[in-house]
Formats: structure tokens, sequence, C-alpha cells
């Protein structure tokens, strides 16, 4: 079992000098994982925008005035037709992204054949679709399910702040759910919400003290929509970035950390501090999920300027 970590102990990692505590990260970092192995994820948006959910940071709630719209679900056969894309261009996992609170049962019929499909391709597959009801989870293993991505978003003590249509209990209940239905978990959060140090801290700790670990941890930098609440906010320092990065690193030290959402407005070097932080996954594609992300070719450039290789499955 993984080391306890409390909040002040991971406020104390964040408090270290840079050298230090990056040198401690690529220390766990080799430890644990090739580094210069990266895992490749590409997202796709199976069911954009019309959400009933208030999330202060997302384009797709239909309680702000974004540009986002309200679209269908897509067809299975869209759906495969980007995940061959996806794997052609060298993603060893794809990931569905449903703008709900939680998938309908019929909804949820449509998404296990996607599943099911991807999955056939030789892809990992994974699926964020909000809340869990009773057997559900259940049904999208059977589907194929590899990894099912449910963050907390925020630490616990914000975590109203910055959504009121659900609790944080909620987001443990469904982790939960996830879990015992033996698929793996991605759980991580964002920043640059207006939280301070000792709030991301708490969130990194948090994060660290479920049993067992996320196997995959993903750190987004809010991507600032206008029309959202937190459209605005003060803009954080991308060394701090960096430094939550490695307090990922350190206290998850098998799991694998990824540099998610907010790469586009990150300059090349920021990046390439966060893989030396111990980032080993990014979002590989042009776009996210109504959000952009840098280009392919783009991104190969960078991981080969770097000497880094993406992980084979
Ligand atoms: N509706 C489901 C849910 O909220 O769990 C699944 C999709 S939701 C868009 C998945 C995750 O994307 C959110 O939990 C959040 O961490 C991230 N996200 C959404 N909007 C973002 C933004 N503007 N910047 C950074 N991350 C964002
Ligand atoms: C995660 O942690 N980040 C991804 C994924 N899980 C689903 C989503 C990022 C969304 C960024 C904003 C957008 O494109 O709408
Ligand atoms: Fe809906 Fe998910 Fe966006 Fe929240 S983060 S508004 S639940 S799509």
């Amino acid at each position: 079992m993984e080391k306890k970590w409390t909040v002040d102990e991971v406020l104390e990692l964040f408090g270290l000098p840079f050298s230090d505590l990056i040198h401690r990260a690529q220390c766990v970092h080799r430890e644990n994982f090739d580094p210069n192995a990266i895992q490749l994820s590409t997202l796709i948006s199976i069911k954009t925008g019309g959400c009933s959910e208030d999330c202060g940071y997302c384009s797709q709630s239909a309680r702000h005035p974004t540009a986002v719209e309200s679209t269908p679900i897509l067809s299975k056969e869209d759906v495969l037709a980007a995940a061959k894309l996806a794997r052609q261009n060298g993603a060893t996992r794809f990931c569905m992204g449903a703008a709900w609170r939680g998938p309908k049962e019929r909804d949820l019929d449509a998404v296990l054949e996607m599943v099911s499909a991807v999955k056939s391709l030789g892809l990992e597959t994974c699926a964020t679709l909000g809340m869990l009801k009773e057997g559900q989870a259940e049904r999208l293993k059977d589907a194929g399910l590899d990894y099912y991505n449910h963050n907390i978003d925020t630490s616990s003590s914000r975590y109203e702040k910055i959504v009121s249509t659900r609790d944080y209990g909620d987001r443990l209940g469904t982790l939960e759910k996830v879990r015992n239905a033996g698929i793996s978990v991605c759980c991580g959060g964002i920043i640059g919400m207006g939280e301070s140090r000792a709030n991301r801290a708490e969130m990194i700790a948090e994060l660290a003290s479920q049993s067992p670990q996320p196997e995959s941890v993903p750190i987004n930098q809010l991507v600032q929509v206008e029309g959202t609440p937190l459209y605005g906010e003060e803009r954080l320092d991308p060394l701090e970035f960096v430094r939550t990065v490695a307090a990922a690193r350190i206290t998850m030290p098998k799991s694998h950390v990824r540099l998610s959402a907010g790469r586009r407005e990150m300059s090349e070097s920021t990046q390439a501090l966060c893989f030396l932080a111990g980032a080993n996954s990014i979002f590989y594609g042009e776009k996210l999920l109504t959000t952009g992300n840098p280009e392919v070719e783009k991104d190969r450039k960078l991981l080969s300027k770097l000497g880094m290789h993406p992980l084979t499955a």
C-alpha cells in the first residue's frame, strides 16, 4: 500500500526549492517508469452541450451563456471512424466524454455499443459520462470498458464554490462503483480556478488518499471559456502548475500523471518541465471536448525534440 499523505506533507512538497522538488519527482518517476515514454490518449465528445449541471469551469453547462450548442449523441459509426484515426495517429487509449449529469438507460445502451466497437480495434477504452447508478458500471465493464474518468475537480473544502448541483460525496460514490466493477480509475482535477496553494495540496492529498490510488491522474489547467463563471480568473504561474504535477508524481508514484487540458496555452518549455516533473501522459489530437489542443504534428515534433517516445499498447 502506498504511503498516506497529509495535506501538510503535500504542502511541504510544494514549498521545496524548485530544483529539489523536481529532483525528488524525477527519482520517483525513474523508479517506476521509463522516463522517456509517454502514454497518448485521444478524446472525443460523444454528446456535447446542454448539460443540466452548473460546474463553474464548463463550456457545456446549459446554465452558462457560452458559444457551445447542445447537439445529439454521435452515431457509433462516427465514433468508430474517429477511433480509427486516433489509432492511426498513435494513440493507445480512446476516451469518450458526454455532457451528462449521468447516463440515462437508453444513453448507456448506445455507449455500450460504442465501447465494444472501439475495444475491438485494439484500443484501450475510457468513458466519462458523469455519475453512475447501481449496475451501470458493471454493464460498462462487460462491454469492454478499461477506464472510467471521473474527476474530483477541486479540493473537498472548495467543491461547493465550483459546483452546486452535486456534492463531493456524489463524486466519491461513483468512483467507488467504478472500482467495485473492476474498471480502472482515471481521477484528477483542475487547477487555476482561483484556489490557494493549500487548496491545491489538499486536492493532491485527497487524490493520493484513494485506496487503491487512481491508475490515471489528469491534472488539468483551467481552460477559460467565455460565458462561464470562471472566465477571467487570474492566470496561474506556470511554475506553480509544474509544482502541482511534481506533487502528484511524488504522492502517486505508480499512477500515470496526465498533463491534460490547458496545454495549448502552455509554452513548450513549461510542458517539458511538466514531463521532467513526472507527467507521462497527454491528450493527443486537435481537440479536447469543446476546446482546442495542440496539433498532432506539433506534439510529434515536441516529443521528438525531447527524445520521448509514445508508449505502445
Ligand atoms: N459530464 C461528465 C462529468 O462532469 O463528470 C464528464 C465530462 S466533463 C467535461 C470531464 C471533466 O473535464 C471535468 O470533470 C473537468 O475536470 C474537465 N473540464 C471540463 N471543462 C474544463 C475546462 N474548461 N478546463 C479544464 N478542465 C475542464
Ligand atoms: C479530464 O480530466 N480532462 C478532459 C477529460 N478528463 C474528459 C476534459 C478536458 C476538457 C477541457 C475543456 C473542453 O474541451 O471542453
Ligand atoms: Fe456537465 Fe460535466 Fe460540464 Fe459539469 S463538467 S457541466 S457535469 S459536462
